[in-house]
């Protein structure tokens, strides 16, 4: 079982497998989280998500070293609701992987759905906590996927960048799905396809026409693939955050997903212990038996499992 003190020391295979007991929502990830509290919240979380293909795992790519010249410890969280256990879709990011724990400098691990997107939620803020408490100090979280999960997902960011693309009608997929709801920025990769002008203007038209009175979000346009436009996607992560730490956003956000996510936690906790054998689950027969001989009401059977959870 991992340590502690194994997590605080930077020691990639204990975090690996203490992100795996997160994964698996086992007790010992919890306790080693209980351990871990006053570690956390000092690593940055930048989220990016978008459209499978549209260059989220180039663009992470690209990041990273940028943020490794400056001195930052880098890690990174692939996730893909899509993909139960090893998806195709993570197969590049797989061999990407490899390339950048080279040296040992970069963390990277991809997230696997064990159950319900929910779970995936939970399990990658879990990863995101161990690894701030680990030392590093940007992560770098990748969402594949277009809806709600991922929706979710980026709510364990501090900054959000989405990413479209001319080539595949992204920028519309995106309105609908809301996904723009959530953008910090908003980053227009595959610039060099060509339509990346006629796509910013659209997706302006698309602010000012109401679509969310935020027409202040910055629109970039990226060749990520050629590391084109990368200085400036950080200069602008940079001027966004600074911006929400001068005008106390930045924690108020911070507050905010952290109110979301103990609300979440309290109700896997309470399902969990609900229909557990030891526990609630155990004596809903006992309840049925209680009703059925007009000794309790449906309300008192129910009442008596729910203290049975909070016992
Ligand atoms: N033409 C072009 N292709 C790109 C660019 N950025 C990424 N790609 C390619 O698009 C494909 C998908 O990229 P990837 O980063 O894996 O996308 P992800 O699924 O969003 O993580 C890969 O073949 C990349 O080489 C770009 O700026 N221009
Ligand atoms: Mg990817």
């Amino acid at each position: 079982m991992p340590l502690v003190d194994d997590i605080l020391k930077g020691d990639f295979l204990a975090i690996s497998r203490a992100i795996t007991q997160a994964e698996n929502g086992a007790p010992e990830a919890r306790e080693l989280m209980d351990g871990l509290a006053s570690k956390v919240g000092g690593a940055l979380r930048i989220g990016l998500t978008g459209p499978p293909g549209v260059g989220k795992s180039t663009t992470v790519d690209e990041l990273t070293a940028a943020y490794l010249s400056r001195g930052e410890k880098v890690a990174i969280v692939a996730v893909d609701p899509s993909s139960p256990f090893t998806g195709g879709a993570l197969l590049g990011d797989r061999i990407r992987m490899s390339k950048m724990a080279e040296g040992g400098r970069v963390f990277m691990r991809s997230m696997a759905t064990r159950g319900t997107a929910g779970g995936l939620a939970r399990a990658t803020q879990d990863a995101a906590d161990l690894l701030d408490a680990s030392g590093r100090t940007v992560i770098l979280i990748e969402t594949v996927g277009v809806g709600q999960s991922e929706i979710e997902i980026s709510s364990a960011a501090d900054v959000v960048i989405v990413m479209v693309s001319p080539e595949s009608g992204d920028g519309i997929q995106a309105m609908k799905s809301g996904l723009l709801e959530v953008a910090d920025l908003i980053a227009i990769n595959k610039a060099d396809r060509g339509g990346a002008d006629r796509m910013e203007h659209d997706l302006r038209t698309a602010f000012e026409l109401g679509l969310r009175s935020r027409s202040e979000i910055p629109i970039l346009t990226l060749e990520a693939i050629r590391g084109k436009g990368i200085p400036e996607l950080v200069a602008a992560i940079d001027a966004r955050i600074a911006a929400r730490r001068a005008d106390g956003s930045f924690l108020e956000r911070r507050r905010k997903n952290m109110e979301d996510r103990i609300k979440q936690i309290a109700e896997f906790l309470i399902q969990k212990n609900l229909w557990d054998s030891n526990g609630a689950g155990g004596k809903v027969a006992a309840a049925v038996d209680a009703v059925l001989a007009r000794r309790q009401s449906p309300y008192q059977g129910a009442m008596g499992l729910v203290k049975e959870v909070l016992r």
